[in-house]
């Protein structure tokens, strides 16, 4: 950069801020439960909006839900430049996964403004709707929308578990507008850079400060229900028995087979949901639900593991003479983050003065549709143990400095920030 700007992030109020949010929860600390659009999600985003409003942005909110908070540039008719990801956290979970790219990208535009910088083009920080699949078990519901890649009409079909649909809850939640006025127009934005807890302890091990991404991994889920034929657990001798539970339990073991079998290291499976009905314990399950998680950084793997689930599910169903039903709920290409952000951020690392490298994202983000959009990197700081998706989830305030303050400069390169004061006012913040 012409004129090398000093910032340094202050992470007291940035860990403040986190700990305030993380008390937008439908459970006690230090677990958070927030799932999109619940009575914790809406306070959430009003604390959001008070934020964004305090730091001069404007912000506004689109149909589906996600919230933009713009710093308009001195050119705002320029294509932006986007960042951001999301604040709905999986039940019982932690305060960091998605947070950080939200709050610290607040860090790292109010680093810039105290710096005295001024982007030439605007910068858009988003909150994305709904990147957990928890409540229509499809992930990055949002991002999807804006990236194009989901009908706005099968959107508004999505159904809950308490059978509402999504048109239905965005009416109730005061969303309005049609979600075909959603996606995002192509020449929105010219890079999206996302900052985000790795998920994983390579970086903690390696005593590395910053992950440069260079490829998101590609995400797929299955959803299978067997109906067997239920009754009473005494009364029901063994040989007449239909029980759905059986073909489940067998299929929970060949997902976890097939992955480690069939794939490479790179290659993860996981049955995280098994609902089983009527669930009690006198009386014998007749039917079940499974939720399967399968992902690979190679797409065609991916895929192999993914179609023998599928068949194993159908097989073990005829096994055991029951209604099989499978379902793909989502099956997604990896990506591939543009080297003009992956340089823009090992630039600023640089330029930060932190350790950086490269490398992949296991995790899918937001990112993942954004790339579909728009030139896209993200950010990874470490995270202790690697663990998230768990209360024991944490991330050092010295991580979440550096994380900020590398983004901040990446937005600075991105978005063609210049002071706004004559040169050499560059400060300390
Ligand atoms: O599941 C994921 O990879 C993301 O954290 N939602
Ligand atoms: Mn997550
Ligand atoms: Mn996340």
């Amino acid at each position: 950069m012409e004129n090398f700007i000093k910032m340094v992030i202050d992470s007291d109020p940035l860990v403040t801020e986190l700990n305030r949010l993380a008390e937008f929860s439908d459970v006690p600390s230090p677990a958070v439960t927030r799932i999109m659009l619940s009575d914790s999600d809406l306070a959430a985003r009003k604390y959001l909006c008070g934020l964004f409003q305090s730091a001069g942005l404007e912000v506004r909110t689109d149909p589906a839900g996600n919230l933009f908070a713009r710093w308009v540039g001195t050119e705002p008719d320029l294509p932006a430049v986007g960042t951001g990801s999301h604040c709905d956290a999986i039940p019982h979970s932690g305060k960091y996964d998605g947070t950080v790219g939200v709050l610290g990208g607040l860090a790292a535009v109010r680093a810039m403004q105290k710096a005295g910088l001024r982007p030439r083009r605007s910068i858009d920080l988003v909150m994305f709707t709904s990147e957990e699949p928890t409540r229509y078990g499809v992930g990055c519901l949002g991002s999807r929308l804006l990236s194009g890649q989901l009908d706005p009409s099968d959107a508004d079909q999505l159904v809950d578990s308490e059978e509402k649909t999504f048109a239905t809850l965005r009416k109730e939640t005061n969303l309005r507008g049609s979600l075909g006025d959603v996606p995002l127009p192509g020449d929105a934005y010219v890079a999206f850079v996302e900052l985000h807890t790795e998920q994983g302890p390579l970086l903690e091990q390696k005593n590395i400060d910053i992950g440069v991404v260079t490829h998101i991994a590609a995400p797929s889920a299955l959803r299978v229900s067997y109906q067997g034929v239920g009754g009473h657990a005494g009364t029901v001798l063994m040989e007449g028995r239909r029980d759905a539970l059986l073909p489940a339990a067998k299929l929970v073991v060949a997902v976890d087979r097939a992955a480690r079998d069939l794939g490479s290291k790179d290659t993860v499976a996981t049955t995280g949901l098994l609902e089983v009905y009527p669930g009690a314990v006198n009386s014998i399950p007749r039917r079940t639900q499974l939720e399967i998680d399968i992902r690979d950084i190679a797409l065609d793997r991916r895929d192999l593991v993914l179609a023998h689930i599928a068949r194993e599910a159908q097989s073990l169903g005829e096994e055991h003479q029951q209604k099989t039903v499978v379902e793909q709920i989502n099956a997604d290409p990896p990506a591939t983050c543009a080297d003009l952000v992956v340089q823009a951020i090992e630039e600023a690392c640089e330029t930060a003065g932190v350790s950086h490298q490269r490398m992949i994202s296991r995790a899918y983000h937001d990112s993942l549709f954004m790339a579909q959009v728009c030139p896209t990197g993200m950010i990874f700081i470490p995270c202790r143990e690697g663990v998230s998706h768990h209360p024991d989830e944490f991330a050092s305030p010295d991580a979440l400095g550096n994380g900020a303050l590398v983004l901040a400069h990446t937005l600075c390169q991105l978005a063609e920030a210049k002071p706004t004061r004559p040169k050499g006012k560059g400060s300390n913040v």
